[in-house]
């Protein structure tokens, strides 16, 4: 008798993942997947995303928690379309899986969205292992976390496309030594693109928001 074995669940989530491309691509929706330690600044910068582009394109945001809907309800002042994940429900997980991102789009309307935005759970280490079939993985590191995460935490700076580096506003009351984290960062990844920000003063976030852009129009006329 043939004993049936549960596919490994990286192989399962890579599956999910590249339906998830293909849908992304018919859609024409452009989507990133942001990925940081606790509190470096994700749901301030993507607020501030949202402000800038929701008059212009039509946004979707999934946040990721493993407890609270806290993140959720702070962007829902926002006319967007907004679901939150909370991984308690689903074991306590570190990180987001395909099969929910696939899941939560059953309450979007992907006729009608260009860019969705994937705020991941809190996390250097396990987010990264995951493929959600976005366009983006976007790395954020804040200047409190001191200069070595790229070399300590290297799969999630070596995959992905941008790095935003936040709280730059704090730079003055800190010893940070941009030269030596930017060093770090091309060991692992030398062709990652830097974006320096600060998401409450707002320095820095034009730049990235049009970048953003960019890349929805560019999906758009693909
Ligand atoms: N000084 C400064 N503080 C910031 C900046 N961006 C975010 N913060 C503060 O950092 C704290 C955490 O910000 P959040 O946006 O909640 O961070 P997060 O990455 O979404 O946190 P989790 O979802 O819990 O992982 C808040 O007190 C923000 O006001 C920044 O550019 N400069
Ligand atoms: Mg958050």
């Amino acid at each position: 008798m043939e004993i049936r074995v549960l596919k490994d669940i990286m192989e399962s989530n890579r599956e999910m993942a590249s339906d998830i491309k293909s849908l992304l691509k018919s859609k024409k929706i452009y989507m990133i997947n942001i990925i940081s330690s606790p509190g470096s600044g994700k749901t301030t910068m993507i607020d501030r995303i949202i402000s800038s582009l929701k008059g212009k394109y039509r946004i979707a945001v999934i946040e990721g928690d493993v407890k609270t809907t806290q993140d959720a309800e702070r962007l829902s002042r926002h006319d967007i379309q907004l679901i939150q994940i909370e991984t308690e429900r689903f074991g306590g997980g570190c990180h987001l899986e395909s099969s929910w991102i696939m899941k939560c789009f059953e309450s979007f309307d992907l006729d009608n969205t260009d860019l969705i935005i994937i705020e991941n759970i809190g996390n250097l280490v396990c987010p990264a292992e995951f493929e959600l079939g976005d366009d983006e993985r976007m790395v954020v590191l804040s200047v409190t976390e001191g200069e070595d995460k790229p070399i300590k935490y290297p799969l999630v700076f070596n995959t992905s496309k941008t790095m935003v580096l936040n709280k730059i506003d704090l730079l003055p009351y800190l010893d940070y030594k941009l030269d030596r984290m930017s060093e770090y960062l091309k060991r692992v990844n030398p062709n990652i693109r830097v974006f320096n920000v600060s998401s409450t003063k707002g320095d820095g976030m034009d730049d990235l928001i049009r970048y953003i852009e960019e890349n929805i129009k560019k999906k758009k006329s693909a």
